[in-house]
């Protein structure tokens, strides 16, 4: 029986120091769910860059028994068969954004015109409220940079809910047209257009309303539907609604996820890879000390019926398998 240590070659945001983590003293795990095992992973996003898959995740950080999230760095780790995964050196800290005063929520990166673009949740050190960050590298793995030395959303830009954290959980996709949109929002959703230079909002902040609407959005497009997945009340499952336009409407098409074990969050990434569509998202299932603020990223496989509507995803331990 193996005992599960791992010694991590990477260097943390917090201790500018390599460190070695103990997760749990069960048996070293089979290759499955979660995907990630050697730290505490969550709020996954995820591109497929030249072949291989990139996935960006925060890292949760809480001690055993802390009651809510901490987060200070986001990590980046890459795959061509979706079972083997390979670390980096950290990428991006809250706490390079210089105006943040931390929080490493959840963020997506796309990838566009030769640029990695980072689009981060963090906290504004001005108010204490959340706010979205860029971050631009030249790599997928990084070191990403902060790309405009300020914010891109505050919380004053926003006043349609009375909260100080509804400027979350940013996803971004280009269309074919070149138009890049930003979709955000906790309670209310929130998007707008980018500037080409993506790092400028273009025109005013609209809003969609969705029900049951708590955070994490995600949008993705196949086969000529826009697909906004999102969390979904509170303990979060994760549903979604379709439209052929960008801007809506918007059409509410059911529950896409049930209430992942053991953590009340749900935050999804959706993508293809080698001819299959796949549903990132994370649990609290690590034994013995996962929960909403240890969470562990996990992947299953995402099925399309024919009139593009989605499958429940069947959140397995057994994962996807490696894929050829
Ligand atoms: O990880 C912190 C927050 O928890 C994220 O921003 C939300 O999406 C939820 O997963």
């Amino acid at each position: 029986m193996g005992v599960f240590v791992a010694a991590l070659l990477v260097f943390s945001c917090s201790t500018q120091e390599s460190t070695e983590e103990v997760l749990t003293d069960e048996p070293v795990p089979e290759p499955g769910n979660p995907i990630i095992t050697e730290k505490y992973t969550a709020d996954p996003a995820a591109i497929v860059y030249k072949d291989t898959v990139f996935l960006y995740v925060g890292h949760d950080q809480a001690e055993p028994g802390h009651g809510f999230y901490d987060l200070r760095e986001w990590l980046v780790y890459s795959s061509t068969d979706l079972v083997n995964w390979q670390e980096y050196d950290v990428p991006l800290c809250a706490k390079d954004f210089e105006w943040a005063s931390g929080d490493a929520w959840a963020a997506e990166v796309i990838h566009h015109d030769g640029k990695f673009y980072w689009y981060t949740t963090v906290t504004h050190a001005e108010n204490e409220a959340k706010a979205i960050g860029v971050g631009v590298s030249d790599s997928p793995t990084g070191p990403f940079k902060d790309a405009r030395g300020s914010a891109l959303v505050t919380n004053d830009m926003t006043t349609d809910v009375d909260i100080t954290w509804d400027d979350i959980d940013p996803t971004v996709f280009v269309d074919s047209d070149g138009q890049a949109y930003m979709f955000w929002g906790n309670t209310q959703l929130y998007y707008s257009k980018l500037k080409e230079n993506m790092i400028e909002l273009e025109g005013e902040i609209k809003t969609i309303d969705l029900p049951h609407f708590t955070e994490g959005p995600w949008i993705h497009k196949k086969n000529g539907y826009y697909y906004l997945s999102y969390a979904y009340k509170f303990p979060e499952k994760t549903a979604y609604a379709m439209s052929d336009n960008i801007e809506g409407p918007y059409y509410f098409k059911g529950i896409l996820n049930e209430v992942a074990g053991n953590t009340n969050t749900n935050h999804q990434a959706i993508i293809d890879y080698k001819g299959q569509s796949y549903f990132f998202y994370h649990t609290g299932a690590i034994p013995t000390e996962g929960g909403s603020y240890r969470r562990s990223v996990s992947v299953d496989s995402l099925h399309y019926n024919a009139d593009g509507t989605l499958q429940k995803v069947q959140m397995t331990t057994e994962g996807v398998g490696a894929v050829e």
